[in-house]
This record gives structure tokens, sequence and C-alpha cells, in this order.
């Protein structure tokens, strides 16, 4: 017998969403009634009556638990049949690809992506729409001001459902329906490629690393790169999922990747690298002794995506969040592309998507994607790039170098001042916003302030505004410092400095970014006081 409990319940404090869904400390998710309240909220204010929905998530620790408790949630909220990837595994590309391909009302994503995971790292929960991608800021706001007047959630009693096997299932009414995670991205992402020539390369002795950092892309990894593309076993390395992630960050950036990076640097390289984080939406892109950074990867795939055959009719358009730099509107001018600088945070391209003015979208956090799914997806980025390597049959490095000599080059990196205490964090950008109108004209160690502002959206499908996304200061020499605190942690405030400087002779494009942006985060030192306010020596990461 199974039968609707109604189970009493006060609303919690700070269940707002972030930049990505909701992300705190595993612990906290696990207080009884925590997860509960915020899927309350969130199934009461998109309506599940009679829906299909799709769950699953990166496997971080909680994710078996926490499906079993959106699961009987669902179907005491009325859900007609919930699609979950086996084992409650889904890539969050692979959620998103389902939920198109199903036709599915949304679906619900567990992960705190490239944060660490384990009994006290982090948990997190998202949910995405109709169209694949994650809810908008009106739904957002509608489930965070619905968690404030809770008073009870609804759940079914019954016992767990047997995720392990694939198959059909019944929980009181509702429908489980278990499938393989891989698949329906598979058949999604394969005809966009030209799997024949990317066979051939590896065919002819081209060899590739591809870390899974033991996060969930292991087995999409395995079964598309060493499976259809013939690459040898052993390409794909940490590529058993697990709780928490080996004890690591999944986060595929030089700092947490550095075995990865160590190989690709060393005497024996293979050709190419990549990796990707938690929850298989990021990569990172690596050649022999050649790093990529995301920005500039964003704008190579937007020069030669026309390579892949999926992308043979060329780009309706490109897509970049606000702090990622300024090479792909390069690529979008000289190629006469339409051309979008949205807020950090994937959910701002979906409108974008939808009504077909763009085809590529990234972030300069390691995300790039294209209209096959509403989320960025880390290995079809991966597959992008082999695409164009077979095709130009050309290294990482020399295709860097010809795009910069094509089209300049825009020195990059973001500093991360993490765990801040919040009110100083806080206090600091109300200083810098309250100084933006003074500050042109005046000159910083040297380098003088162009222009000051701060950047707010106004989204050109559905006319909605968003604001305060982040301090931009112009400064001469054609390079930019952007300040925005981070709406992904767990912890204090971590406010991030992206840095970025126009290079556009060739002769003077092949520098470390740390030194040739140097003055540049100098300058910022000096306008902010930084280091001097909150007693560290130095960001905590570079990347
Ligand atoms: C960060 C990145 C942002 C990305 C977000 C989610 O957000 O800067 O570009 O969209 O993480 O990525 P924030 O607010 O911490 O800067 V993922 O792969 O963690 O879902
Ligand atoms: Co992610």
């Amino acid at each position: 017998m199974t039968a609707v409990r109604r189970v009493p319940t006060q609303p919690v404090e700070g269940q707002k969403p972030g930049t990505s869904g909701l992300r705190k400390k595993t612990r906290v998710f696990m207080t009884p009634g925590y997860l509960e309240n915020y899927a309350e909220a969130t199934l009461q204010a998109v309506g599940v009556r009679g829906a299909t929905l799709i769950l699953g998530g990166d496997g971080r620790f909680f994710n078996d638990k926490a499906a079993q408790v959106l699961l009987k949630m669902s179907a005491a909220h009325g859900a007609a049949r919930v699609i979950v990837g086996r084992g409650a595994i889904l890539s969050t590309p692979a959620a998103s690809a389902l939920i198109r391909a199903r036709g599915a009302q949304g679906g619900f994503i567990m992960s705190a992506s490239h944060n660490p995971g384990g009994l006290d790292e982090d948990f997190g929960l998202k949910f995405n729409m109709a169209n694949g991608g994650p809810a908008p800021e009106s739904v957002t706001d509608a489930i965070f001001a619905r968690t404030k007047s809770l008073a009870e959630y609804l759940i079914l009693d019954a016992p767990d459902v047997d995720l392990a096997r694939l198959g059909e299932s019944r929980l009181g009414e509702m429908v489980v329906e278990v499938v393989d995670p891989v698949e329906t991205w598979r058949e999604t992402v394969a005809p966009l490629f030209d799997f024949e020539a990317i066979r051939a390369l590896f065919a002819s002795g081209f060899r590739m690393r591809f870390d899974a950092m033991h996060a969930v892309t292991g087995p999409y990894a395995k079964a598309i790169l060493e499976g259809d593309l013939g690459a040898p076993a052993g390409t794909v390395i940490n590529g058993e999922p697990s709780p928490d992630f080996g004890g690591g960050h999944p986060d595929p950036n030089p700092v947490w990747a550095r075995a990865l990076m160590e190989e690709m640097y060393g005497p024996e390289a293979p050709d190419f690298g990549a990796a990707s984080d938690g929850d298989g939406d990021r990569n990172m892109i690596v050649g022999r002794s050649c790093y990529v950074s995301p920005s500039d990867s964003l704008a190579v795939l937007a020069a030669n995506a026309p390579l892949a055959p999926g992308y043979a009719e060329g780009l309706a358009g490109v897509a970049r969040s606000m702090p990622t730099s300024r090479a792909a509107d390069r690529v979008a001018a000289a190629r006469g592309m339409n051309f979008f600088e949205t807020p950090t945070g994937w959910k701002f391209f979906g409108n974008l998507l939808d009504a077909g003015k763009v085809t590529l979208c990234g972030e300069e956090s390691a995300g790039t994607g294209s209209d096959h799914v509403r989320e960025k997806d880390g290995l079809w980025a991966v597959l992008l790039w082999l695409n164009i390597l077979a095709a130009r049959r050309q290294s990482v490095a020399e295709i860097l170098q010809a795009h910069w000599r094509e089209f300049g080059r825009d020195y990059y990196t973001r500093h991360d001042y993490e765990a801040l205490d919040s009110a100083l964090a806080e206090g600091i950008m109300n200083d810098l916003r309250a100084a933006l109108p003074s500050l042109p004209g005046k000159s910083f160690t040297g380098l003088a302030v162009e222009k000051a502002d701060e950047f707010a959206y106004r989204d050109p499908v559905d006319g909605s505004l968003t604001e305060r996304q982040g301090i931009r200061l112009h400064f001469a020499g054609d390079s930019r410092a952007v300040l925005r605190l981070s709406g992904t942690g767990t912890e204090g405030a971590t406010l991030r400095i992206y840095l970025e400087r126009f290079e556009p002779d060739p002769a003077r494009q092949n520098q470390d970014p740390q030194e040739a942006l140097g003055d540049l985060a100098a300058a910022v030192e000096a306008l902010t006081h930084l280091r001097e306010i909150s007693g560290r020596e130095g960001p905590d990461v570079r990347t």
C-alpha cells in the first residue's frame, strides 16, 4: 500500500538558488526536511500533475538517497512518469538531452558540479525546464518565495525503488522508468560530428588523454572515445565515478587537473588532453605543452565549427557570459554572426538558443555548448575539438597560434579569493560600486581607468532585466578587469577578478598570461586594496 503523507514542516532560511541551483554543504542537505522543503517549493512552483520528469545526478555522496526522496515527492505531487538514469546517474548535458528527446516537462539534476563531494563537502539540486535548460530567474525566484512559507510537504509512503535495473516499475500511480544514462545523449551528439574522420585520426596514431576526474563523464567518455571512435583503452583516466570524486575537486582547470597538465607538458605528452567536471558540463582543453584558455577555446570553436557536419551551414551567432574574454566577439564580427553578452550562468543562454539567435555559447569557467541541448556540454566540446583536429590535421598549438595571428590574442586570467568573510566581500563590492562614477580619468599604478560601470542585462527575447552582474573597469591599452561575487560557493564569499588585455601584434602574443596581465592585477589591487583588507597574500586560485 502506498499513501501520500503530509509532513508538517517549517520554512528554512537561505534556500535561495544561486548561479546554478541550490548548493549547500552535504550535511545541510541531509538535515531532516531540508531537501524535502526545497523539493516541495520546486514541485509547487512548477506544478507537476500528470507530468513526465527526468531525474539524475553526478553520483556524489547522498545522490542515491536524495533520488529516492525526489521520486516519492514527485509521485505525491501527481507526476505521471519519472525517467531516471540507472543508479540515479545522469550528466547535466545528458539530463538536458533526455528532457528534450522525451518531451518531458522538466527535470531534477542532483549536483554541485565542480564543487567537491562527500559527507563534509557539497551537494546541490537544480531544476531544468521543458526546453532542457536551467530554470530562469522568474522560476527560481518563485521557488525561493515558496520556501519562505511552507507548512508541510507531500511524500509517498513507499519502499525505495530499485534504480539499478533498467525498465519500468511503479511508485503508487507514477511510473518510474530507469534508462541507460549514456544512450540518449550519445544519439544526440553523434550526428553532429564526422566520426569517420575522428576514427581515422586515432587510427593514424593520434594520442589523447581524457581525465574524467572520478566524476560522471567516465562512462560517457569510454563509450564514445574508446568505443565509437576507436581510441585505445586507457585514453580515459579516472573513469570510475566515485561519491567523493577520489577526494579531489572535480574542476577541470590547470590547478585541479594538475596530473593531466604535467603529462601534457611532459616529454611523452599525448597530442591532445581534456578533462571535465563533476556533472560533465565543463571542459578543459590542452594540447602538447599548450593550455587553451576557455575563452580562447570558445573563439576557436566558433571560428572552426563549420568543419563539423552539424554546423556545416554556419552558425547563427555566438553568446558569451560577460566576464568571458572578448575573443569570441572578434570571430562573430569577422564572420558576420550575431553576438550577445549575457550575465554569468547558463540559464541566460536558453532564450537566445530557443529563439535561434545563437548556435554556440560559452563561459570563461570552462563551459561551452551549442543548440543541441540547453546546457553546457563538456564532452561535446571535446568532440568538436577532435573533429577540428581531424579536419585540419594540425596540432592544438598550431591552431591556436594561427587563430591569434588572424584575430589577435586576448590575454586572460581569473583570480579567485575564496571563502572570504561575506560581509567583508560585500563591503568591497559596495565601496567599488559607490566609487564607479569617480573612477574614469584616475590612474592606478600608472594605468588609467577609461570607463567603469556595473553590468545589467536586458534579455532580448523576454525583456526581463537582471542587474548587478559584475563591475567592469576598462583601462588604457584595451584592457579590462571585472569583479563579481560567486553564486555557487557554500562557504563565505568568493570574489572573482577577471583580467584581460587585447594584443593584436603577433610578435607579442607569446607571453605568459600572468606576466602579461601583471600590471593590470596590480592596478586592481591599488584600486580595491583587496589584499590589505582581506589579509590575504594573493588569490587562492589563478586559472
Ligand atoms: C560559476 C561560473 C559560471 C558557471 C557556474 C556553474 O558560477 O563562474 O560561469 O555557469 O559556476 O557552473 P559563479 O557564480 O560561482 O561564478 V557548474 O559547471 O559549477 O554548474
Ligand atoms: Co558543472
